[in-house]
């Protein structure tokens, strides 16, 4: 090897030695790049070496080349080694950060609680079925013509004031009570009518005790021969089984436009009496309007407000608290665990 070879080749090796130092010396993307570049770069140490491969003896150059080229190589693998140290430093990192203990224990979930005013609604609905009444259900958007009237509650009925009812576009509304679904259930069938219609009502109300939204189960009993005694003992029976055997019942004569005679009963409690639902018979223009005739059948309706009960039976002060879904006070509710 001629003097100019072995100088060129002491002096590639000086270069992979500084290449292997620095390459060993970086720890960041960036520096990894700008040490690189100090080699391997178009301003970099290649560059004089190449230059000074013209001033070779043309025979040497074959020679020279490809020792430069094997140094080129050296100093790439160096440099492509810390890279991929790097990105293993990165991911191991990442990895650490993002670990999951599996030995941790899961968090459990909490069991589901019936709402109150479910509860009651069901206890409700039970008794009811169970003394022979169909469920029966329909629309909470409900026209004039089924929420007012076919209810013979005329243009001018207080109810029909805008303070009471949610009215929607054109003639649609929020019912206000779910005597709809009993009109509809009337006009789809023939005597005996014997149903129940549990369900969301809407008026335009609220503070302690009302709520724009409110639940309550209407039932309707419509047949060739039921009478005010029918009303009496099938209510007085089922408010019995509600609060108790030997409670007082009493029904005070009142007013409904879609029932005549109407009737308000209360259930005794140790302190006095709690008016509980609303009742009556209903009304022969009621009847008229759902094509029956008001000679041949006759019928008891009543009516019953839900939440109220429920605030009775759980000892609840302010209707607010049906409605909020604050989990402190539905939790209170859950049974077992
Ligand atoms: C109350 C009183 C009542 C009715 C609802 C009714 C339904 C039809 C025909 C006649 Cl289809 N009446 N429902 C009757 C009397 C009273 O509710 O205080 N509710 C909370």
């Amino acid at each position: 090897m001629s003097d100019a070879l072995a100088a060129l080749r002491a002096r590639l090796d000086d270069l992979r030695e500084q290449a292997r130092s620095v390459a060993a010396g970086v720890d960041r993307d960036a520096d990894l790049n700008e040490g690189k570049a100090r080699f391997l770069g178009r301003k970099g140490a290649f560059g004089p070496v190449m230059r000074e491969l013209g001033s070779l003896d043309r025979a040497q150059r074959p020679a020279a080349g490809a020792l430069i080229n094997e140094a080129k190589q050296a100093i790439e693998a160096v440099f492509a080694e810390a890279r991929a140290r790097i990105e293993q430093k990165a991911l191991d990192a990442a990895l650490e950060a993002g670990r999951i203990d599996v030995t941790l224990p899961g968090r459990r979930s909490a069991p589901g609680a019936t709402h109150p005013v479910q509860a009651v609604l069901d206890e409700l609905v039970d008794l009811l079925v169970e003394l022979g009444f169909a469920l029966a259900d329909g629309p909470e958007v409900e026209t004039e013509h089924y929420n007012f009237d076919q209810l013979n509650m005329p243009a001018s009925h207080p109810a029909r004031d805008m303070q009471d009812t949610f009215y929607l576009q054109g003639d649609l509304l929020l019912r206000t009570q779910t005597s709809p679904v009993q009109i509809r259930a009337m006009e789809d069938t023939k005597p005996p009518v014997r149903i129940i219609a549990p369900g969301k009502v809407f008026r335009c109300d609220a503070d302690v005790t009302h709520s724009p939204t409110f639940h309550q189960i209407e039932g309707l009993w419509v047949d060739t021969d039921v009478t005010m005694a029918d009303l009496k003992g099938v209510l007085s029976y089922f408010l019995r089984r509600l609060f108790g055997a030997d409670r007082g019942v009493r029904f005070r004569p009142s007013f409904f436009p879609f029932t005549e005679p109407s009737v308000e009963v209360d259930v005794e409690f140790g302190d006095g009496w709690m008016e509980v639902l609303g009742a009556g018979m209903v009304h022969p223009r009621v009847l008229r309007n759902v094509g029956f005739d008001p000679t041949a059948v006759q019928g008891f309706a009543f009516g019953l407000g839900v939440d109220r009960l429920a605030m009775v039976r759980y000892g609840i002060t302010d209707i607010r608290y049906l409605f909020e879904n604050d989990q402190r006070f539905l939790t209170q509710f859950a049974r077992g665990r």
